[in-house]
């Protein structure tokens, strides 16, 4: 009995995950986004990375703000596509 409700209320969290909002947003350390060079090719690159849907960069701080889609990438897959253009982030803990 227990199992079922535990199996049921897995599967619901499941389903709740598949939603159209699935909007998250993280925040990246970007240590090698020094200029606004750096920032150009950030936005360029990133913004069109699939599952993005907003980007936010501040040089002053050097992070990128992104707000993704959930179901379309994962913070992984954004982390793997800073490292593609050269500039491997760190996920800023909220
Ligand atoms: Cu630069």
């Amino acid at each position: 009995m227990l199992c079922s409700v535990f199996a049921f209320s897995m599967a619901y969290a499941q389903d709740a995950k598949k939603t159209k909002n699935a909007k998250e947003t993280v925040t990246f350390y970007v240590d090698g986004m020094d200029c606004a060079g750096c920032q150009k090719k950030v936005e360029k690159n990133i913004s069109f990375v699939k599952g993005v849907t907003d980007l936010k960069c501040d040089l002053a701080t050097k992070t990128a703000v992104v707000t993704y889609d959930s179901n379309k990438t994962t913070e992984k897959k954004l982390k793997d596509a800073f490292k593609k253009i050269g500039m491997p982030v760190e996920t800023v803990k909220p």
